[in-house]
Order: C-alpha cells, then structure tokens, then sequence
C-alpha cells in the first residue's frame, strides 16, 4: 500500500532544477565543515502536525485531505496512519521524527487503556522504524488537550492532575526510551498561569521541579540517557508560561539544581513571541552549554501568535546555522520542522512541498554559514572589535588582576579613554548578502 503513489523518492538535484520534488540545496552525502548535511541537519518531521493536524483553526473545521485517514480514532486508524508516516519520512529522507504520546496513539477511557493504546501503536513504530531506519529524535507527553490540564499539569492546584501527568510522562519517557529515542522533550503546555490574584507562583515552580527531579529518577532507574530538553514559550495557552524564554528556563534549571540534566530545545516562533530573535536564544543557550535541539520553523510578526509555519527565509537560516555551528553543532538534537502547512495548503501533496522547501533553505542556510565562517567573514570583525580586551588594560581585567582602585589609577594617568571605532552594523549586513548572493 501507499498513500503517495504519485509522489517518489526525494532526491537532490542542485540549484538549478525546476522540479518541485526535488532537492536543490539539501544534498545528504555532501560534506559541510567536515560532516554530511545529514549529520549536521539532523532533519527531524514532527507527527502532531504533519499527520494530526486538519487544518482547522477558531473560526472553522479542518479543510485538509488525508485519504489514509477512516475518520475514527481507532488505534487500528493510529497504526495505518504510522505507516503512512514513514512513507512520507523515507521519501523526504528524513533521518528522525518526532511525537507526543496523544499523536501517535488515541486517549483511552482510563490511564491503562490510554498506556495499552500507546504500547500497540509503538510497536508499529518500531517496526517501521527498523524496516525504514529512520529514528526517533524524541518524545514528549501531551499534558494540555485534555480537559483536566485545565489548570496546568506539573503546577496544577490539583494534586490528582500532577500523579496523573507523572504517571504519563513516565509512560512517554518509556515509550521514547523503547524506541531509542535520542531525547525527551518537555513542553510546559499549560504550565503558566492567566491570572495572579488565584495563583501561588512560588508553589507551582517548586512543583515544577519536583516533576523535573522525578523524571530524572526514573530516566536513572529505567537507563534513559539521552538529554532532557525543555522548550521555552513565552505565552499561548497561557497568558505568561514559566518555561517563557531561553533565560527564564536556564535561572529556573540553576535555582533548582536541575542543569546538569537538561538542555533546551529552542523554537523560532517562541523566540518572536518572547520579542528575541531565534539568533538571540540559540547564542544565550549555547553560551551556556544548554544548546540542545531546535524546532525550525517560523511565525508571521503581522499576526503575533505561534503560526508554526514552515521557514523559508534564507537570512533566518543562515542565522540558524550560523550560531548553530559556532556552538559547535546540535550533537544530539536536530532541526526539527515543528511546522504546519497552511489551511489552504490541503493536499498531501503540499506535505511534500512544505518539507522540501524548508529542508533546502536549512541546507542553503548551512552552506552560507559555512562559507561566511570559512572566511572569517564577521569573527574576524568581532575579534578585532574587542581587541583591546587582548592586552593592556582589557586583558588585567579579564583576568581578575584589577580592581575599582587600579582602573582609577591606570584612568588618572591616562586621562580619557582611547577613541572608539565604528561598530560597522550595516556594512556587516551588506556583508551576509554578498554571500547569499555568491551561492
Ligand atoms: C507548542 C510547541 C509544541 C512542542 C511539543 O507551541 O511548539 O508543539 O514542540 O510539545
Ligand atoms: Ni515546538
Ligand atoms: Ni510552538
């Protein structure tokens, strides 16, 4: 059976080609910086949204077309789908994907029933993953559609609903673990608050670590040793969500002794609705060694909620793959297309469409980075630019040998500080087009 019969295996073509299924930028086998683009992408297709998600939104139902689909949410339903999805992960060549427990698998009537769904259709997903080779980047536990995440999960005032999402993660922890997946995601769905006047901040945060610290028990226990990342929102559901930007989740991760066993997984949009560039939160994790894995896609600034659309903006990848490499890489993330084609975008055709799209503007992305750092091109600007930190003055402060005394002593002498030069913004901006337009 197949559920693309038109559609053949993706494969690259170069820039030249007008095939639309086909690659013009990402070629698996070719070597970047030393690795093939597939180890340096790490391409990653989420299931929530490419095959459970309808195309609906508040003012209207689904519009999308999914043939495979028989309208039920069966698990024998969940296991076909599964097996589409691997059809639509091997003709992308995709290396990884990525789910929530509530994707793959239908809720049951109890905790059991739902665990019961779960274990049935991760059995086909490991056999297709063992047919296929494609992997799973990571799992994660959806603690926000049913209606008893009404008030959060972890920092819910109920404490029924938190032994109920424990029990959940632990069952999705498993499941990724069985499915050797390379991490474990936590998404604080509704983990915030809307409201001060009825909540107790600083209990719902101690809370949240204790989830934090259970989950790590129990990865200890059952030998999951893959990272767990956590993957900051600023708001939506809630009005303000705890996990809310990359710094926020690395002071709450310090205050609760939970560093070492996190990192986080960043995503564009959320970075936008938290007023950052995507560039900003992958620097500030990476400086702090939290870069663990990202979500690629990318918001509309006109409309100002999480649109989830797919990246295409050669100046947003290139960024992307910029401070990604000078980070050193997504050892073991990936570029995870947390994305969705648009309501009008119904066909599975556009599935196809979408993915090839964002996967070759990730791979031209990678080679301008590339290109931009083989020649120094803004390091060598930056190196320059704070040059007078190398010796003198700069490098006795660096090095912890000077104190208030000492700089006023060394300023009386002198008598003003030596001149400034040019932080050159646009002549740097002018720059990265020069090697946009080079390849
Ligand atoms: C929602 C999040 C979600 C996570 C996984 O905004 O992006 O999709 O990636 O729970
Ligand atoms: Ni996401
Ligand atoms: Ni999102």
């Amino acid at each position: 059976m197949t559920a693309f019969p038109e559609i053949p295996r993706i494969e690259y073509e170069g820039p030249d080609s007008d095939n639309p299924l086909a690659f013009r930028w990402y070629n698996p086998d070719e070597l970047v910086e030393g690795k093939s683009m597939r180890d340096q992408l790490r391409f990653s297709i989420v299931y929530w949204h490419t095959f459970r998600g309808t195309g609906s939104d508040p003012f209207g139902p689904g519009t999308a077309l999914r043939p495979w689909e028989d309208g039920t949410d069966s698990v024998d339903n969940a296991c076909r789908r599964a097996r589409v999805a691997f059809e639509l992960f091997e003709k992308l060549q995709a290396p990884f994907y990525a789910f929530h427990d509530r994707d793959v698998a239908p809720e049951g009537a109890s905790l059991r029933e739902s665990n019961d769904n779960l274990d049935a259709v991760a059995d086909v997903l490991l056999e297709e993953q063992k047919r296929s080779g494609v992997k799973l980047l990571w799992g994660t536990a959806n603690l926000f559609s049913n209606p008893r995440f009404m008030h959060g999960a972890a920092t819910s005032c109920n404490a029924d609903v938190f032994a109920y999402a424990a029990a959940q993660v632990k069952k999705a922890i498993e499941v990724t673990h069985r499915l050797g997946g390379e991490n474990y995601v936590f998404w604080g769905g509704r983990e915030g608050y809307q409201n001060l006047y009825n909540t107790d901040m600083k209990r719902e945060l101690d809370h949240l670590a204790k989830f934090f610290h259970m989950a790590i028990d129990h990865a200890k226990q059952i030998g999951f040793t893959g990272p767990f990342l956590i993957e900051p929102k600023p708001k939506e559901p809630t009005k303000h969500q705890y996990d809310s930007d990359a710094a926020a989740c690395l002071n709450f991760l310090r205050q609760y002794d939970l560093l070492d066993h996190f990192k986080l997984n960043l995503e564009t949009n959320h970075a936008t609705l938290a007023g950052h560039t995507m560039m900003h939160e992958l620097d500030y994790a990476g400086i702090q060694g939290a870069l663990g894995s990202i979500d690629a896609n990318t918001g509309d600034l006109l409309l100002g909620w999480d649109t989830d659309q797919f990246a295409t903006d050669y100046y947003l990848t290139t960024q992307v793959m910029l401070t990604i490499l000078k980070h050193g890489g997504l050892a073991s993330g990936g570029v995870n297309f947390d994305a969705k084609v648009r309501r009008e975008s119904f066909e599975p055709i556009d599935l196809f469409y979408a993915h090839i799209g964002s996967m070759d503007a990730f791979a031209k992305g990678l080679k301008i980075a590339a290109a931009i750092r083989a020649d120094n091109a803004l390091d060598g600007f930056i190196a320059r630019r704070y040059a007078s930190w190398d010796t003198g003055v700069g490098a006795e402060i660096e090095a912890g040998r000077a104190g208030f005394a000492d700089l006023e002593k060394y300023m009386l002498e002198k008598g003003e500080a030596d001149a400034n030069v040019s932080g050159r913004q646009e002549r740097l901006e002018a720059v990265v087009n020069r090697y946009l337009d080079r390849l």
